[in-house]
């Protein structure tokens, strides 16, 4: 990239969402750059190598839907694609659409300024180098700052050890080697299933156990995605109607209408469909009444305790402090089971905490575990990390990070007032932050994002900032729809916390997700476009 390039827009990450960011922006004409601090594209799926990574939504409602060639081209192998086969489909859009002559990778983004008199932003590398625009779009990805727990001695370990999300692009010979995998999120379930047999030894230090449900996942033959492609309008459709956009629409028979019987029946057909079936496609008052999840965390507990032999293991596995679905959820595929096996070991951090990582392995209060692979599956920074770690400066030297240090506040989760032309793809309490099937979300977002840039440059306006009352009411109407749900009082990345990071380890509520649901995020879209953005100030 020349020094002191210049585009209308940038673009900041590429991944699903800035890839489908930058296609729309060049589909209406802008001039683009998409820088990346990756050294290739892919966002999420060129990070997470680690063995057993796949999607938790369905394959085949992943895929962008701008382009009917794109969507007939692309054979998806598995219902739920493994890490590469999803890599794999982001270069091919890439080259599809020529994507890649508009991104600059290896640009790390250490900060990020807006220049109220030549209304551009500024974006800096760590390198040095320099890009500015007059639009800024962050599609910085909201699971993309991974967190290390704050142990004694993490660095002094002489084996292989990293966080997942940086599991060396090398092979990583785990075979017949003594492993420690810390956290037991959907990352740790998948990993821990997919390692357990070929390892020597497993040591899972769990925190506290997650609900998790079965995956089902398998081959999707030639003639079986035929079937798909002649679907796509239906299945897209079924997504538009469901509150995370996923094939799974919940049921609206009423919970208490149902009598227990034949609820339990319901969930025994659930329990054996794919993906989140047992999670989206359930009674609604899963989400909001105490009860109803109460009566669906025991269900669920019963089939932990039918497939882990040990009675005493299995309770340590059922979570007690939450209830069924409040948190995002994990799928697993024999996961259980590996508890079954003489070479897994789970230990309970809540009896026995880790004291500290030793040259040799990790030390709990209760007893020494010799390594030679420590793997951290401890989640991240969620949604916010990404912007705390670039550096914002908006009006009058006010960042972004001082701004949201006890929490973000937005507009329509896209916008932040004293930041004008900045739009957050995938940004905190917007439709793209959290319980949702990501692409389907994102979406709409970079289309919407789309039409306003021309919209303003229609117009032959050149900046657009919301209003403080705009910004006021949409997080007054976040705050409302959190009450409403159980998820409210679960401490995982979905309210924000993260034992990890300071400031996010203290309980109080940070609203990172917007819970109003997909039809209602997109009809507010919709009617923010037709009123000509009158909540904005535009100039
Ligand atoms: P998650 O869901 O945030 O899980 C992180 C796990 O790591 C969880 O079990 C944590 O326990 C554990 N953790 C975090 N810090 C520590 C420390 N310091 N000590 C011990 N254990 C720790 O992240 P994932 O990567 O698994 O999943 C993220 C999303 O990716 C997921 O929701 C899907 O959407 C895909 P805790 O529960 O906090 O006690």
């Amino acid at each position: 990239m020349p020094a002191g390039a210049s585009a209308e827009v940038v673009i900041v990450g590429a991944g699903v969402a800035g890839l489908c960011e930058l296609h729309h922006l060049r589909a209406r004409g802008f001039s683009v750059v998409l820088v990346d601090r990756s050294p290739d594209l892919g966002g999420t799926w060129y990070w997470n190598r680690y063995p057993g990574c796949r999607f938790d939504s369905e394959s085949y409602t992943y895929g962008y839907r701008f382009s009917p060639d794109l969507l007939h081209d692309w054979s998806w192998q598995e219902r739920f694609a493994p890490q590469p086969e999803t890599l794999g489909y982001l270069n091919h859009v890439a080259s599809r659409f020529d994507l890649r002559p508009d991104i600059v990778f290896d640009f790390d983004v250490t900060g990020a300024s807006w220049d109220e008199a030549s209304c551009r932003w500024t974006l800096t590398a760590a390198d040095g180098r320099e890009v500015t625009g007059r639009y800024l779009v962050t599609c910085m990805g909201i699971l993309s700052s991974p967190t290390l727990p704050r142990l004694p001695g993490i660095d002094s370990f002489a084996g292989q050890s990293f966080h997942t999300y940086y599991w060396p692009h090398e092979p990583v010979e785990y075979a017949g080697k003594r492993v420690g995998v810390v956290g037991t999120g959907a990352t740790g379930v998948q990993l821990i299933q997919t390692i357990a047999r070929d390892v020597a030894e497993l040591a899972v230090f769990q925190r506290r156990p997650n609900w998790t449900a079965p995956l089902g996942n398998g081959p999707i033959s030639a003639a079986e995605m035929d079937g798909i492609k002649a679907r796509y309008d239906e299945i897209f459709a079924a997504c538009d109607r469901s509150p995370g956009g996923f094939v799974h629409d919940p049921d609206r028979r009423g919970f208490w209408n149902v009598p227990r019987e034949e609820r339990v029946r319901f969930w025994e057909e659930l329990y054996q469909q794919p993906g989140f079936a047992i999670w989206l496609g359930n009674f609604r008052e899963i989400f909001t009444d105490a009860a109803a999840n109460a009566e669906l965390s025991e269900f669920m507990a019963a089939k932990i305790r039918q497939r882990i032999h040990d009675p005493d293991l299995a309770d340590r596995m059922i979570p007690a402090d939450h209830g069924f679905g409040v948190q995002r959820l994990p799928l697993e595929t024999g996961y259980y089971e590996a508890y079954n096996r003489d070479n897994v070991h789970l230990v309970d951090l809540r009896d026995t905490p880790i004291e500290k990582v030793t040259p040799a392995g990790i030390a709990t209060t209760d007893q020494h575990y010799d390594l030679d692979i420590i793997v951290y599956a401890t989640g991240f920074d969620a949604v916010t990390g990404a912007f705390d770690r670039v550096g914002i400066t908006g009006t009058g030297g006010a960042t972004l990070r001082d701004l949201w240090k006890d929490g973000p506040q937005t507009y329509l989760g896209l916008f932040v007032h004293g930041f004008p032309n900045l739009i957050a793809v995938g940004g905190p309490q917007g439709g793209g932050s959290g319980s949702v099937n990501f692409p389907r979300a994102i979406e709409q977002q970079t289309d919407w994002a789309a039409d306003l840039l021309e919209h303003m440059r229609k117009t032959g306006l050149r900046r657009f900032e919301a209003t403080p009352e705009a910004q006021a009411e949409w997080f007054a109407h976040v705050v409302e729809m959190n009450q409403l749900m159980l998820l409210r009082n679960a401490r995982s990345w979905f309210t924000g916390y993260n034992s990890n990071v300071p400031g996010h380890d203290n309980g109080a509520p940070r609203y990172l997700l917007y819970n109003g649901g997909a039809y209602k995020y997109r009809t507010t879209l919709r009617q923010v476009a037709e009123s000509g953005y009158a909540a904005m100030e535009l100039s």
